[in-house]
């Protein structure tokens, strides 16, 4: 098996010493940096992606893999960076104000930055105003809200008010996401997006850059 491929079926496997091993490898055999991101650990988190949607694989699958990547990304985006390679998008992710889970939204990030993304992720409980500072200060692409709580989905359409109000509803595409969420819901509050899955919002943020 090609070092690429093999990288891939690490990820895949969630098996993060290996891909460490395989990526210092790689880049030592002279893989350029891009090569190995895009061959070997964004088509491992690809597969990933297809296996969670068609419910192949669960969310601790998911978990490992991710953690096999950032093990791979830890030596690579050092390189990435030295040879000018810009990430696909810059993304802001957090989970809205009043709502503490994460889970999720740590899914979605990590497949975004799977799927070669710079990921700004600003945690649990964010406001609004924290929202509209990170998507202004990071010049960002797109913004990723979710919410877990009937309580807080609310919330999200305070985040996109206060997006219109500083001017800048119209640089950012927002997608929403969580578990109560609706498509419905989404188009309500004037979102661009709904992704009822970690692996459907990178398929739909990509279909928006096309
Ligand atoms: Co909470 N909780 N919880 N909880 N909790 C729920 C959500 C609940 C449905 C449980 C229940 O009653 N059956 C219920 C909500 C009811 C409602 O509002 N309708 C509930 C409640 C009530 C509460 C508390 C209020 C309980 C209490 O204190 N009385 C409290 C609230 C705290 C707060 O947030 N202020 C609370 C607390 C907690 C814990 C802290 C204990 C813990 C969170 C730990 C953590 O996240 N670090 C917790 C958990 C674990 C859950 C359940 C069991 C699981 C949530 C989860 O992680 N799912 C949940 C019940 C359930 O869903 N079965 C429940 C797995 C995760 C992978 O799925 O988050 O849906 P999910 O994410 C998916 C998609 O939704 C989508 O992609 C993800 C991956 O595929 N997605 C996005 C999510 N975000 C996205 C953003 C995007 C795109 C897609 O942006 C682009």
């Amino acid at each position: 098996m090609a070092i690429l491929e093999e990288l891939a079926d690490n990820i895949i496997k969630g098996q993060a010493p290996k891909v460490e091993e395989l990526t210092l490898k790689a880049l030592d055999d002279g893989a350029n940096p891009e090569k190995v991101l895009q061959e070997g650990l964004i088509a491992g988190m690809n597969v990933v992606g297809t296996k969670f949607k068609a419910n192949e694989f669960y969310v601790p699958e998911v978990l490992i893999a991710a953690r096999a990547m950032k093990a791979g990304m830890k030596i690579l985006r050092p390189k990435l960076a030295d040879s000018g390679v810009q990430p696909v998008g810059r993304f802001v992710i957090g989970t809205v104000k009043g709502d503490l889970h994460d889970i999720g939204k740590n899914l979605v990030s990590m497949m975004m930055e799977g799927a070669g993304f710079e990921v700004i992720d600003l945690g649990v409980d964010v406001s609004p105003e924290k929202f509209v500072a990170a998507v202004e200060e990071n010049k960002a692409h797109f913004l990723g809200l979710s919410a877990l709580l009937t309580t807080t989905m609310v919330n999200m359409q305070g985040t996109i008010d206060a997006l219109r109000a500083g001017g800048l509803r119209d640089d950012v595409k927002v997608v929403v996401g969580g578990a109560p969420l609706t498509q419905k819901f989404a188009d309500d509050i004037g979102a661009d997006g709904y992704a009822p899955d970690a692996a459907s919002a990178v398929d739909i943020i990509k279909e928006m850059m096309e």
